[in-house]
């Protein structure tokens, strides 16, 4: 695909526009690639790292903004990181309990991760005071969710409106074990409670309505916590104190990333594309589910584990999709992929409908309003509903301007809309595709053709 096709043009210092325009030949989508590191399993590992004993050593770290947001907070908090590369990352832990008290306030960025992970550690480490913050969109997502099971631990928290929202202030002190039953399912929430028991005394039980992602889990288990789960009701048990050990973490491809390109293939005619060393953690994989309800034609090719998380490679060829429902226990098993669910609903025959998806209203963006707003603006048929959304397929894409409402999953999901829409797609906001995916505008170059 030439270069006068897919167009990045800087606004001012940071804000990019991404152009995109179809070649009046065609365009199909051909090639092997890779997708950046995972970000949980990245978030995790420099995090686990930082509070263990002795080293970690990571392979295939994400270099995305969220990951750095955590490695400078960890950084300020006593762990030694190296300079983060894709190669190799090592972290000198500092071991349990043991934080400084940073100078100044340890800001998450963009990272609901970082902030909510974190504070579990911060609140159950005694004598020492934390600030935490975040960028504009941090600072306006719900913070009760993690507050209110630390407060019920004995944390000490304060907060705007009403210990709701960052900056947050936290007293760090010696926690009590608590069973906490989460209205809601989510790993951060789980791993937050998990984090916060790693050093309260005697046992911390979280159980959830529905299961989330276990990275947290099996990371926790390798770097030596007693933990045990009980898959019949969703819940976990963690022992403390406990006494984390360093550990080499190979960190497998983010399968939301490739979810890009999974319906990208599915989507643009002609398409066949490899995407390898994808993690397939049961836990992620709602977004192949779903694709597969609708007919999309992927394989999993080169099934293998790697150090405690299962990776394939995945080939998706284009194919006819048709729509589907999608509600219940599956959600939040692909979350993140919704926006990208939705394009690939666009191009599918009949009516799509999205369920039990209200998380969405609170991630970087009101993910549902944005989407649906959006994908209207290109001629989208999408109706918002209050946990989710209708897409009736079939409707042609016009390009047009678009925003991404600096959301990572919003840029991209635009991206991929455009390669079937006619005339130029113009997405702004596009650079905040480097919170999760600094390279996805180069990948997509090389893909088309
Ligand atoms: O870290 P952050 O900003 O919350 O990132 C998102 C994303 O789209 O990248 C959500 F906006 O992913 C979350 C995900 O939605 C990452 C995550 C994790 O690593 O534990 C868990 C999910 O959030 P939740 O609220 O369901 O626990």
């Amino acid at each position: 695909m030439s270069a006068s096709v897919i167009k990045v043009e800087t606004q001012d210092h940071i804000s990019h526009q991404l152009i995109i325009q179809r070649p009046p030949s065609g365009l199909s989508l051909q090639g092997r690639i890779r997708v950046p590191g995972d970000k949980s399993i990245s978030h995790r590992a420099l995090m686990l790292g930082a509070i263990a004993q002795g080293e970690t050593q990571i392979q295939g770290l994400l270099l995305g903004e969220d990951p750095r947001s955590t490695a400078s907070c960890f950084q300020a908090l006593g762990a030694e990181i190296s300079e983060l590369s894709t190669e190799f990352v090592r972290v000198k832990g500092i071991g349990l309990g043991n934080f400084l008290e940073p100078l100044d306030v340890l800001n998450a960025g963009n990272s609901g991760t970082t902030i909510r992970l974190m504070m579990g550690l911060l609140a159950s480490h005694p004598g020492r005071f934390f600030t935490v913050t975040g960028d504009d969109s941090l600072r306006s997502r719900p913070m009760s969710r993690v507050v209110k099971p630390l407060l019920q631990m004995g944390a000490n928290i304060w907060g705007r409106k009403d210990n709701t929202l960052a900056p947050l202030a936290i007293q760090g002190q010696a926690l009590q074990g608590i069973h906490y039953h989460s209205p809601i399912a989510s790993a951060q929430v789980k791993s937050c409670i998990l984090l916060a028991g790693l050093n309260t005394q005697g046992e911390t039980t979280v159980t959830e309505p529905a299961l989330s992602r276990d990275h947290s889990e099996r990371m926790l288990r390798a770097f030596g916590a007693k933990l045990t789960v009980d898959p019949e009701t969703h819940s976990v048990t963690v022992s403390g104190p406990a006494q984390l050990y360093g550990q080499t973490v190979i960190v497998p491809g983010d399968i939301s990333s490739a979810a890009f390109w999974l319906v990208a293939g599915a989507i643009v005619p002609g398409s066949d594309l490899v995407i390898e060393n994808v993690g397939v953690n049961p836990t992620r994989t709602g977004i192949l589910e779903a694709l597969e309800m609708m007919g999309a034609d992927i394989q999993r090719e080169n099934e293998r584990e790697v150090a405690g998380e299962p990776v394939a490679d995945l080939r998706v060829r284009s194919s006819q999709l048709k729509s589907c429902t999608i509600a219940g226990d599956i959600i939040p098993r692909l979350i993140d992929e919704v926006p990208i669910l939705a394009v690939a609903a666009i191009f599918a025959q009949g009516k799509t409908i999205i369920r039990d998806a209200a998380e969405l209203r609170v991630k970087e963006s009101d993910r549902i309003t944005v989407m649906v707003q959006q994908l209207n603006q290109m001629g989208a048929n999408v109706t918002e509903l209050p946990d989710g959304m209708e897409i009736t397929g079939g409707t042609p894409l016009v390009g047009t301007d678009v925003d991404s409402y600096t959301d990572h999953r919003i840029a991209m999901s635009l991206a991929i809309a455009a390669l079937n829409a006619s005339g130029i797609t113009t997405i702004h906001r596009a650079e905040a595709a480097a919170i999760s995916y600094p390279n996805f505008t180069s990948t997509l170059t090389e893909i088309c053709q």
